[in-house]
This record gives C-alpha cells, sequence and structure tokens, in this order.
C-alpha cells in the first residue's frame, strides 16, 4: 500500500498559479475529502473545474487534473491542482490535504515512486535532476536523451552479453554430458571479457566528455602574484568582477566567474598570488588558491614574462600532476613570435586564443554532443569498478582458474551492470539517489 503524499511542485514563490501534486493508492479518496467534486469513481484522467474547501470554508478555485494509474508519472492515482500562486493558498491547500490523510512528501519521493513501479530505471530517474539543474542548452540535451531512454540502450548489449554467457556456462555445468551443446570454453570467456572491456572503455570516453558538457568543469587560474590573473579573468567575463591593481597580493579570497564556451560551462576561479608570504591574511588567501587549483578539472598557469624565474617554477611544480595550460600574458610587453606557446594579453582585450585553447583541450568531437552517453558520476564509477572487474575475471580465466568459479564472478560483475538501471533492487541505493531530489518531484 503507498499512503498518499502530497507536495508543492512548483516554487514557494508569489507567482500566477502554482501546481500542488498528490500520489498514492488512496489519491482520489484523499482529495475528495477536499474538493467540491467526488472522484472516488474515476476510472480515467479527468480535468476538473471546482474548488477546494475544508468543510464550509472555500479555499481556492481551481483546475484539477486527474491521472488514473499506472497512467501517470509515478504509476499511482495521482492529481494535480492548479491553484493561484499566493503562498497563504497553496501553504494552506497542502496543509488541508495532510489533515485529510496525505503525508507530506519527502525530496525525490514521487520519481522514487515512479522508479519502483518500473515506469523507469534509475539512469532517467537521475537524469530528472539533471535536467533541473542544466545550466546549457547543450547540458539539457544530454540530460534529456537520458530521461527518454536513450542512454539506458547503452547498457542494453552488456546486459546481453553477460545474460548469453552466463546461460552458456551454466549449462556447461549443468549438463556436462551433452556434447552436442556449445563448449564455454577459454576462447569464449576470453573474448566475451575482451569486447566488453573495450565496449566499457567506450563508454567511459564518450561518458567522461558527456559529463564535461553536462556539468561544466572547474578552471582555476593561478600564477605568482601581478602577472594579470585577475584582469584575465575580467577579460573573460567581459566585466570588471575582481579588482586589479599593480599591487602585488592585490586578490586575496577566490573570485569566481561563469563563461560559456561551445555550450560548456566553464567555472573560473581567480586565485591569489602564490608567493612565500609572512602576511597572515595573504597567506591565508595563498593557501585557499592552492585548495582551488587542487579541486580544479583545468588550471591555467599565467606567466607574464617567456623567462620563468624560480617563482613560476614554483608554481609549475605545483600543477605537475594536474592537467594545466601556460598562458603568457602581457604578451604586449615583450617580444614574441605568436607561435609555439599561448600567448596573450588582458589589457589588450586579445584573450580569444585563450578561450580556443580550452575548447582545444576539452577534445570534445559533433557526436559528444550529439550521442547519448552515460555521463553521471555514480553510473561512471560501476562502469570503472566493471571493468576491473573484467580485467580479472580475464587473468583468472588465463591462470585457468575453474570455470565454475568464473561462473560466479560473472555472475557478480552481472549485477553490476543491472545496477546502472537499478534492475538489481538495490533499494538503499535508489533510496540515497532520490534523497538529493527536490520535494515535489
Ligand atoms: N601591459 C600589460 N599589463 C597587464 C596585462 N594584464 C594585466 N596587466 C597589469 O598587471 C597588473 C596586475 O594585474 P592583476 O590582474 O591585478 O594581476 P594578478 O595576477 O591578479 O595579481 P594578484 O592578485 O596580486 O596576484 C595591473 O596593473 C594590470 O593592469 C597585460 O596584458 N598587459
Ligand atoms: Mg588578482
Amino acid at each position: 500500500m503507498y499512503e498518499t503524499i502530497v507536495a508543492l511542485a512548483t516554487a514557494p514563490i508569489k507567482s500566477a498559479l502554482a501546481i500542488i501534486r498528490l500520489s498514492g493508492d488512496d489519491c482520489f479518496f484523499v482529495v475528495s475529502k477536499f474538493f467540491s467534486k467526488d472522484l472516488t469513481t474515476t476510472t480515467k484522467s479527468t480535468i476538473h473545474h471546482g474548488f477546494i474547501k475544508d468543510n464550509d470554508e472555500i479555499i481556492d478555485e481551481v483546475v484539477l487534473l486527474t491521472y488514473k494509474g499506472p497512467h501517470s508519472f509515478t504509476g499511482e492515482d495521482s492529481v494535480e491542482i492548479i491553484c493561484h500562486g499566493s503562498p497563504l493558498i497553496f501553504n494552506k491547500i497542502v496543509e488541508v490535504a495532510v489533515k485529510y490523510g496525505a503525508r507530506l512528501a519527502l525530496g525525490g519521493e514521487f520519481s522514487s515512486r515512479s522508479y519502483m513501479h518500473n515506469k523507469m530505471d534509475l539512469i532517467q530517474a537521475e537524469s530528472i535532476n539533471d535536467l533541473i539543474n542544466a545550466e546549457s542548452e547543450e547540458s539539457k540535451k544530454i540530460s534529456m536523451m537520458a530521461l527518454t531512454g536513450k542512454t539506458s540502450k547503452l547498457i542494453e548489449p552488456l546486459k546481453k552479453s553477460f545474460g548469453d554467457i552466463l546461460s552458456l556456462i551454466e549449462v556447461n555445468i549443468d549438463y556436462p554430458e551433452y556434447t552436442d551443446i556449445e563448449e564455454a570454453n577459454f576462447e569464449k570467456i576470453n573474448e566475451f571479457c575482451t569486447e566488453n572491456i573495450k565496449y566499457i572503455e567506450n563508454l567511459i570516453e564518450s561518458g567522461n566528455k558527456g559529463k564535461i558538457i553536462k556539468d561544466g568543469i572547474k578552471v582555476a587560474l593561478v600564477g605568482k602574484p601581478n602577472v594579470g590573473k585577475s584582469s584575465i579573468l575580467n577579460a573573460l567575463l567581459q566585466e570588471e568582477k575582481a579588482i586589479v591593481t599593480d599591487v602585488k597580493g592585490t586578490t586575496r579570497d577566490v573570485v569566481e566567474g561563469k563563461i560559456n564556451l561551445n555550450g560548456i560551462v566553464i567555472n573560473l576561479y581567480d586565485t591569489a598570488g602564490i608567493r612565500e608570504s609572512n602576511d597572515l591574511v595573504e597567506g591565508i588567501g595563498i593557501k585557499k588558491s592552492i585548495d582551488k587549483l587542487n579541486e580544479a578539472d583545468l588550471v591555467l598557469v599565467i606567466f607574464d614574462s617567456l623567462k620563468l624565474d624560480d617563482e613560476d617554477k614554483k608554481i609549475l611544480e605545483f600543477v605537475k600532476d594536474k592537467e594545466y595550460i601556460t598562458v603568457y600574458n602581457k604578451a604586449d610587453l615583450y617580444d614574441n613570435d605568436g607561435k609555439n606557446n599561448l600567448f596573450v594579453s588582458a589589457l589588450k582585450d586579445d584573450i580569444n586564443p585563450l578561450k580556443e585553447e580550452i575548447i582545444k583541450h576539452l577534445g570534445l568531437s559533433k557526436s559528444n554532443y550529439s550521442n547519448p552517453s552515460v555521463a553521471n558520476t555514480r553510473e561512471l564509477g560501476i562502469l570503472e569498478n566493471l571493468k576491473s572487474q573484467l580485467i580479472r575475471i580475464k587473468l583468472d580465466n588465463m591462470a585457468n582458474v575453474p570455470v565454475d568459479i568464473i561462473n560466479s564472478e560473472i555472475h557478480d560483475a552481472y549485477l553490476k551492470v543491472l545496477s546502472l538501471t537499478g534492475e538489481d533492487n538495490d533499494f538503499d541505493i535508489a533510496a540515497e539517489i532520490f534523497s538529493r531530489f527536490c520535494v515535489g518531484k
């Protein structure tokens, strides 16, 4: 029995209209207690005009939609009430719904019920959150492909291949006396591992690219004081966001900005110039610079001369294990051939070469934008795990580990494949995912 839940589905602010959602096995019964019409005999989805009331008190004149399960988002009987968008009204309607038997929904509970009733898989469910949080048109497209089930289809070949090999091995184990069935021999298992490792590697590669498009990247600007980090930030943003002076150590706190390059959201972090400093405040700023540098997906190391001094070299030491681009700023001040290195001048607004270099660095192709990809952190984590497991199985197979042990290893890996879409029915993981959703979704 799924109890009836209620939540405001629109923003909790004053607006023209608001939507309140209810869902549950006795939803029509509960709503009939505070709506001017009886909905208990509803057999199909309908639209009503009427009044929300608490006994004799009329709370609002509304439009009410019923969705007869399973033909609803959650798969259960559901109702949407379109009311006037006053907080006094929509809060009161939710209150009345609770009074007559509904319970306040938890974050993501509507989506969670949809998953429980097999209306969508976990990949689709996770994409709802991504869709709501999308900050660019391209990000929205990637999430939409996941929501419509195109991304889940990428998992189908894995499921089929695992199913095939498992049934073949099991038939071999169970019926050793039959000679006319295909043998689950070394080559077969080896081929299964090799093909799937390759398939997963491709999924991971395109997934990581898709994730860049979906989530954007973090780019930190670092360098010694006065090289023009803040000036570059301002030039990229086309806005005087950070303070620029010729005093070394001007920037103390991290200054953030956002730009969109080819549809990718680039989150920029201008940081305090890194140098030895006895100044307490500057010292704290420098520590923050190093933290940001470590967090970033890409670091822009800024120099203001072709001749690097000890301070510059020390910064290169800090970034040696990171993805980074070296940028020579103040190119208006010294001779450069414009080749081999990336030269810019924030002062002269000559910043396009840097934008182009960032785009080049991302290495995205047209197909990354137009094809579905497994671009979610949880899903990519499972794929990495699965790949390592298949490599181990392949090695065990080479080491002539008995087939029944290989069988149980493949079985274990198969559960991971199923966990991508939530078909392993691990409701703890599902609950964790849905708890990150907003209430009403
Ligand atoms: N000639 C020239 N001067 C520049 C250029 N970019 C920045 N400057 C100047 O260099 C000085 C320092 O610039 P900032 O942007 O404050 O440097 P910063 O790296 O952020 O410095 P800190 O915050 O102190 O670490 C300012 O006087 C800028 O006007 C450039 O491309 N050419
Ligand atoms: Mg600065």
